[in-house]
């Protein structure tokens, strides 16, 4: 695919890691299949950052550390719903990594999250209590970014969150869907869809 970017751009790689990936914790549907989109991509942006879901062991979105609790169902947490997962992305596990065959040379820089026990973070922006900072937002405006272009995994979770952060965050937001992929629970990629564009996110398919 091409895009017409300019210094003002950057690529937002969201997730791109084993666990999401085949044979992984939270495999996404066909998953691996945006790591060559990303890859044909990201030599075109002049800024380009990824993100990382790194978790610690016993992080609480694991429904393991959730007596009788199991992955896909919802909880309340003292900052709203939050759906539990397999455990996933441990800081430090092959599950991770980024994917092998992303093309990493080009990132400049990695911004992770989840790292919190107690909170989960989807959003390249803000954790899930949508207050808690990664810093983003102000890395970017420093480097004058004005638009930013979403891809990666999985799009109704942590892109879908990221775009209508980075929007909300005044940043022209646009999601590439080729170069993503969905977990796809209850129709929630319709649902995200819709809420992206609700927020005023614009969808590049
Ligand atoms: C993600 C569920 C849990 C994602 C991360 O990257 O979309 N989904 N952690
Ligand atoms: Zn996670």
């Amino acid at each position: 695919m091409n895009v017409e970017t300019t210094d003002t751009d950057c690529l937002l790689i969201i997730d791109v890691q084993n666990d999401f990936c085949q044979a992984g914790a939270l495999a996404v549907p066909d998953g691996d299949a945006v790591v060559a989109s990303i890859n044909a991509l990201s030599t075109q942006f002049a800024n380009v950052v990824a993100t990382q879901d790194w978790h610690p062991a016993g992080h609480s979105s694991f429904a393991s550390v959730h007596k009788g609790r199991s992955p896909l169902e919802q909880i309340d947490m003292p900052y709203g719903p939050q759906t539990l997962w397999p455990d996933h992305c441990i800081q430090g596990s092959h599950g991770a990594e980024f994917h092998p065959q992303l093309d990493t040379n080009v990132i400049q820089n990695t911004i992770r999250k989840g790292f919190r026990q107690p909170i989960d973070s989807y959003s390249a922006f803000f954790e899930n209590d949508h207050t808690t900072t990664t810093g983003l937002s102000g890395y970017l405006r420093e480097r004058g970014i004005k638009r930013v272009f979403c891809v990666g995994l999985a799009l109704d979770f942590c892109v879908r969150f990221s775009a209508e952060d980075a929007r909300r965050e005044g940043f022209e937001t646009i999601v590439i869907e080729a170069a993503c992929r969905g977990i796809d629970m209850d129709g929630s990629v319709e649902a995200a869809r819709q809420a992206m564009i609700d927020t005023g996110v614009s969808l590049l398919n």
